[in-house]
């Protein structure tokens, strides 16, 4: 009899993860694929792929090292499909004294959790996710008694509290944030770095045939797969991202570029949301290049932001703030995810890229995710639930404690700024300024209206009279309201007039077309 029974979950496959602490001869690991976890959403089939077959290359990396592993596969006929099931079965199978685990990412399964130890009748130990720099609890300490949440005071403390890029007490450079000298656009003759992928290898290929089978008409292409699926791979990956995308970074980070969707960006986070690399040594990483001169300030301390601060920040606010945060719906926004979101199929060229990568690749770097899906779902006041279902599925790094922040709060400010001071709304100008894409598109990104005008030029300012009532009062948001207010009544009406016209068109049909099966999108399952 075993005394536990230690139950990893699919994110969770660090070695280093609390559930193997004090791992003892005869207890046993239990790893399961289960059909619940691959279908709650209709996930991306890359980002099935890369969870499962990870999974399997942990399973047997703990097994080399002699640990009894119990792996159930998604095709198990016995598997009851989900992880109550699955445990209760191995709670029978073995009779442990106990089950250890640790917190999982989302909410939901959290829940489940909680009600294990009922139903199990045994002891189950939920441990704290130690893989992140900032505990819930210290989360909630930090945010007592705080009127708003910002992002950069609670960096400054965590650069305080591990050190990074400091000397003393003062951050190296002698300033916390180097953003002013970052987000520059393209050189006109620029060449994106080569990045390293990695080619399926037989675990991949077989799990590839297997979710091809399972799940043929989820959004997305199954290959080219070019994500790593084991620690080595992922730190292969982390060493040519410092060598060869850290230094330009800063520099480069707002950037679009037709054919060039990963440019100097990390393309890390799968590999961190699923624990194969640990953001404490990625960080390490990162000074390390800067103190050997391999990497200048304002690239380094940059990245370091998105990992010590942001990614830290949505953590912290999604925990803090779930279950009710989930619920907010501060702009009202209540229009349905167009279809375009899945098929790709619209005349505005930057959402045609952006969506296009996305289904190649399961991935789109942070600008694109924020100023161009997420910009246009703000401004055209998509449904909150609509718009984060789409951003879950389609990412190979979605999960709910980091998607849900990032697009509730963040994209589509239905927190009213718990997260951010102000909503990230932007017209044609910024995406022309940041990216090639309106060279190619249909739309005049010059033109403010009429029926050839870039539809973000007049959503933009439709949006600020729409939901001025809504706003927060902040210094931020001064500069648009003054220029709505000093507009012409007759501007105003051509602006409501083509907002009206492109919201209730064709661009915006929410039902599936010819040709493009209801199964492929966000329906019922
Ligand atoms: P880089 O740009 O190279 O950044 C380095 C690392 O910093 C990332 O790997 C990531 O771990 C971290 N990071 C950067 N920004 C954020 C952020 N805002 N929140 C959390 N971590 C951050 N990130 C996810 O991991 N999963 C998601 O589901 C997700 N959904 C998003 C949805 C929207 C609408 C937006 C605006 C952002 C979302 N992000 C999400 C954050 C960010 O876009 C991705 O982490 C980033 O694009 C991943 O690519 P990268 O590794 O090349 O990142
Ligand atoms: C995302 C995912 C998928 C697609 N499949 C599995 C699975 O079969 N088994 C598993 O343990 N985990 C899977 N995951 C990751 C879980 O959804 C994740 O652990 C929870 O959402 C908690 O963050
Ligand atoms: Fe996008 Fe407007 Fe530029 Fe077209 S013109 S690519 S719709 S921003």
């Amino acid at each position: 009899m075993p005394k536990a029974l230690r139950f990893i979950l699919g994110d969770q496959l660090s070695r280093s993860i609390a559930t193997l602490d004090g791992l003892a001869p005869g207890d046993v690991v239990l790893m399961a694929e289960v059909a619940d976890e691959t279908r709650y959403v209709r996930h991306h089939k890359q980002k099935i792929v890369l969870v499962l077959s990870a999974m399997r290359h942990f399973a047997a990396e703990l097994r080399e090292e002699g640990i009894a592993v119990d792996y159930i596969r998604l095709d198990d006929p016995e598997s009851t499909g989900s992880f109550s099931g699955e445990l209760a079965r191995a709670v029978a199978r073995y009779r442990p004294k106990r089950v250890v685990v640790t917190e999982p990412g989302e909410w939901r399964v959290r829940e489940m959790m909680l009600g294990w130890e009922a139903a199990l009748g045994l002891p189950v130990e939920i441990r704290d996710d130690d893989r992140f720099f900032c505990s819930r609890a210290e989360f909630a300490r930090w945010a007592e008694g705080r009127n708003g949440l910002r992002m950069e005071f609670f960096y400054r403390e965590m650069r305080r509290r591990t050190g990074f890029l400091m000397e003393d007490d003062a951050p190296v450079g002698g300033k916390w944030n180097f953003d002013p000298e970052n987000r520059k656009a393209l050189p006109a003759k620029f060449r994106a770095p080569d990045r390293l992928r990695f080619s399926p290898d037989a675990v991949t290929t077989e799990v590839m045939a297997l979710i091809e089978a399972r799940f043929p008409h989820h959004f997305g292409d199954r290959a080219p797969f070019g994500w790593g699926v084991t620690r080595e791979e992922a730190l292969a990956a982390l060493d040519a991202f410092i060598a060869d995308c850290l230094p330009s970074f800063g520099d480069y980070q707002d950037a679009m570029k037709t054919g060039a969707p990963f440019l100097h960006h990390a393309t890390l986070s799968p590999y961190l949301n699923l624990g194969l690399l640990t953001a404490h040594e990625v960080c390490v990483a990162a000074e390390r290049a800067w103190r050997a001169g391999a990497a200048p300030i304002n690239a380094v301390e940059g990245f370091i932001r998105q990992i010590l601060g942001w990614r830290e920040f949505v953590r912290g606010v999604y925990w803090l703030k779930m279950p009710d945060y989930a619920e907010t719906n501060a702009l009202h926004a209540m229009r349905p995810l167009p279809c375009f979101y899945w098929s790709g199929e619209t005349r505005m060229n930057c959402l045609r890229q952006v969506i296009g990568e996305t289904k190649a690749h399961a991935y789109a770097h942070h600008i694109q995710r924020l100023m161009v899906t997420g910009n246009f779902a703000l401004l055209a006041g998509v449904a909150p639930r609509e718009i984060e279902e789409w951003y879950l599925v389609v990412y190979a790094d979605a999960y709910e404690w980091v998607e849900l922040p990032n697009v509730h709060g963040m994209a589509i400010f239905a927190d009213g700024g718990l997260l951010a001071s102000k909503p990230y709304a932007a017209s044609g100008a910024y995406i022309d300024r940041m990216s090639d894409y309106c060279k190619s598109c249909a739309y005049d990104v010059k033109a403010k209206t009429g029926p050839k005008a870039c539809p973000f030029n007049y959503l933009y300012w439709n949006f600020f009279m729409e939901n001025r009532e809504r706003l927060p009062i902040t210094p931020r948001l001064a500069m648009p309201l003054k220029t709505l207010d000093a507009m012409s009544a007759e501007r105003r009406h051509e602006i409501r007039r083509d907002a009206a016209a492109f919201l209730g068109g064709p661009e915006m049909d929410a039902r599936p077309r010819a040709g493009y099966s209801e199964e492929q999108g966000r329906l019922p399952l």
